[in-house]
């Protein structure tokens, strides 16, 4: 019985560690849907590809996050990405993480204001991101 309570405490701690990393909230990360436009907006119905970029900041290395969970949309739930590639895209020394994904994945309806992305990293930390659009040719 004392052997059966000790094994069962030791079980409950591992459980809570795990418990605590997947419990805590996401990381922002910082996002730049057509990095290089001011002003985004998006023709829902349009064939092709959204360039987005996850920047490396000092809180986060873009490189670090895996692809293969990333996905985007109004809720951060709708599209997976077609093509992914590191970049320094804002031309600040580092390597930031450009993804492609297809405009029609992404499931943006009319009037919709925000694009966000979510997914993990390669070690399981949740992060998400998100920018202000429009919509165009509704
Ligand atoms: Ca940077
Ligand atoms: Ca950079």
């Amino acid at each position: 019985m004392h052997v059966h309570c000790f094994a069962g405490g030791l079980f409950a701690i591992v459980a809570a560690g795990s418990m605590t990393l997947a419990m805590q909230p996401p990381l922002k990360v910082a996002i730049d849907v057509k990095p290089g436009d001011e002003k985004v907006t998006i023709e829902p119905g349009r064939e092709g590809m959204l360039p987005i970029v996850i920047l490396t900041t000092p809180q986060f290395d873009a490189a670090t996050a895996d692809p293969e969970t990333i996905l985007v949309g109004p809720q951060g739930k709708e599209a997976s990405v077609f093509r992914s590639m590191l970049e320094d895209i804002d031309r600040d020394g580092d390597v930031d993480r450009m993804l492609l994904v297809r405009v029609r994945d992404m499931q943006v309806t009319c009037g919709n204001q925000i694009i966000r992305v979510t997914g993990k990293t390669i070690d399981g930390r949740a992060f998400e991101g998100s920018e202000a659009v429009g919509t165009a040719g509704c």
